[in-house]
């Protein structure tokens, strides 16, 4: 029997150098233990959903086949937060990384800590629209097909960022619109 399980993260920065703060990310998320095969969509600019005046956001999406259970991994990623300064005192405010688990395989997770599917996936083109870059036919538990939820979202407020290597986010740099 397969122990993996894809797992599909959203990565988010809008402080302290974003860029910089998602190459790091990934290159924690690819020695995360009990995981292989990450896969990185394109990298976005968005622009910030949450009070005060925000700089814009970096966010892109991550696969994963993980071996850990998901309080587990939530664990992980909310270390590499915390290795990569993340501060928790304003809700919605600025951050130098999220780190949000958005499926778990075809599991429906809701414990105290977790939430699988991502509640806020539906609204959110920053994380619909790198998911589908990676996964176009996906479809999420309770049988909705992420081209539907993509084709009910506005996603003009995003820019591509554009890469010069080969889509794995290692250099993102100007802006493509
Ligand atoms: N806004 C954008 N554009 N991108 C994010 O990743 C993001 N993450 C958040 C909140 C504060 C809701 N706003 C965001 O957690």
């Amino acid at each position: 029997m397969n122990k993996f399980t894809t797992v599909y993260i959203g990565l988010g920065s809008n402080l302290e150098q974003p860029t910089e703060q998602i190459k790091a990310a990934l290159n924690a998320l690819s020695q995360l233990r009990g995981s292989q095969s990450l896969r990185c969509a394109p990298w976005y600019s968005s622009i910030a959903i949450g009070p005060g005046d925000q700089p814009n956001y970096v966010n892109t999406v991550a696969s994963l086949e993980a071996a850990l259970v998901p309080e587990a991994l939530l664990d992980e990623l909310q270390l590499i937060e915390q290795q990569q300064g993340r501060q928790r005192n304003v809700r919605w405010g600025a951050r130098t990384l999220d780190l949000d688990i958005l499926l778990y395989g075809d599991e429906i997770v809701t414990t105290e800590r977790l939430t699988i599917p991502h509640p806020e996936m539906p609204q959110r083109s920053f994380v619909l629209q790198p998911l589908a870059d990676l996964a176009p036919q996906l479809r999420l538990p309770r049988n909705v097909a992420l081209s539907e939820l993509l084709s009910c979202c506005d996603t003009s407020d995003l820019y591509q960022l554009t890469t010069v290597d080969d889509n794995n986010g290692e250099t993102a740099s100007a802006l493509h619109e």
